[in-house]
């Protein structure tokens, strides 16, 4: 009987129904791990993937026009690069609107997709997880000056925050302008307004929004109500734990468009990702469950944190721009449902 019952369960794992396509079958997930569990060789070979990726051609790119004023595509970047401008061409549709998680899960799959494809990559995504250091992040381990394996200690003045040592700090990024990567450390990063208003807690410290009780509040609460959330990790007036870490670590990273120029940003939102995996895993009503619109409202965020305008579904389509395949929200709402097959080693 059992037998019988989970074979029922593989077979109506095997054919996707709503698209009629088959997905394939996720039976041996892989394992997402945190930074520093990979140990020398595994962070060799994740910073050896991205500087290859940095160094190959551009590629063509199908922008939506969902985000207007995007520059021109530059065809002499880099394929690191076009990583980038699929993100940038994404500012609007994919941040604060019930895209925001869906949207980003697909695009580190993609991302990871195209560190093994083109440049032989044979780990997996890897995660920052920023409880560990919480308590001060500016000298978390993993910003260290190590040319092979260091993303580089936090930068100042005297380079204009452009990194100065680790593994990244002679590469260049084409948008929007070719530059080096910047980095700035701000503890109390929400004293400058991002948007047309001020930010209503300016003396927030970042980092009291990265502690390991709001993982444990963030991934328990709000059962069942994807909107609440999303809305705790994004924050009240956007000063949650999702652009905390944007806004502290400064430079490229704290720019809403162009932030994946910073690696960092993949191990940002790895976490983030694993946010959600373990706030779906915490009780069934979390499982399938997705909320939110299509069209972002940054004037008026709190009253509509997940956006305005035709609310998502399953089959809401989740745009890659070009590097890879397009996909549909229920492809991603299960990290182990065949479309995507990994899952988070803690
Ligand atoms: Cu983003």
């Amino acid at each position: 009987m059992i037998g019988l019952l989970i074979l029922v369960l593989l077979c109506s794992n095997i054919v996707n129904l709503s698209s009629g396509m088959a997905t394939p079958k996720c039976t041996k997930p892989s394992l997402r791990r945190e930074w520093r569990t990979l140990g020398y060789d595994g962070q060799k070979a994740f910073i050896d993937a991205i500087k290859c990726l940095s160094h190959l051609p551009h590629e063509s790119l199908i922008p939506t026009g969902a985000t207007p004023g995007l520059p021109p595509i530059l065809t002499n970047s880099s394929l690191y690069d076009d990583v980038v401008y699929v993100h940038m061409d994404a500012t609007n549709s994919a941040h604060s609107t019930g895209l925001f998680l869906p949207w980003h899960r697909l695009y580190l799959h993609t991302m990871e997709g195209l560190l093994k494809k083109k440049c032989g990559y044979k780990g997996y995504m890897t995660y920052w997880d920023w409880t560990i250091d919480s308590h001060n992040i500016e000298h978390a381990p993993l910003f260290n000056a190590d040319p092979v394996i260091g993303f580089g200690t936090f930068p100042d003045a005297s380079t204009n925050f452009s990194l100065s040592n680790g593994a990244f700090h002679d590469i260049i990024r084409a948008y929007p302008l070719a530059h080096h990567i910047q980095r700035n450390y701000t503890l109390k990063s929400w004293q400058t307004p991002l948007f047309s208003w001020p930010f209503p807690l300016p003396q927030k410290e970042a980092n009291s929004t990265q502690t390991p009780a709001e993982y444990v509040k963030i991934t328990t609460s709000f059962i069942g109500n994807f909107t609440a959330f999303q809305y705790y990790m994004d924050g009240y007036g956007l000063q949650g734990m999702h652009g905390a870490t944007h806004t502290s670590l400064g430079g490229n990273i704290k720019d809403l468009s162009h932030s994946p120029n910073d690696p960092i940003f993949f191990l940002h939102h790895g976490q983030l990702d694993r946010v959600w995996a373990a706030w779906q895993a915490h009780h069934p009503r979390n499982h399938n469950t997705i909320a939110g619109f299509v069209v972002q409202d940054l004037d008026d965020f709190d009253a509509h944190p997940l956006g305005t305008g035709m609310p998502v579904t399953d089959d809401t389509a989740i745009y890659m721009a070009g590097i890879g395949p397009d996909a549909k929200i229920h492809d991603v709402l299960s990290t182990t449902g065949g479309y995507l097959c990994y899952q988070y080693a803690t």
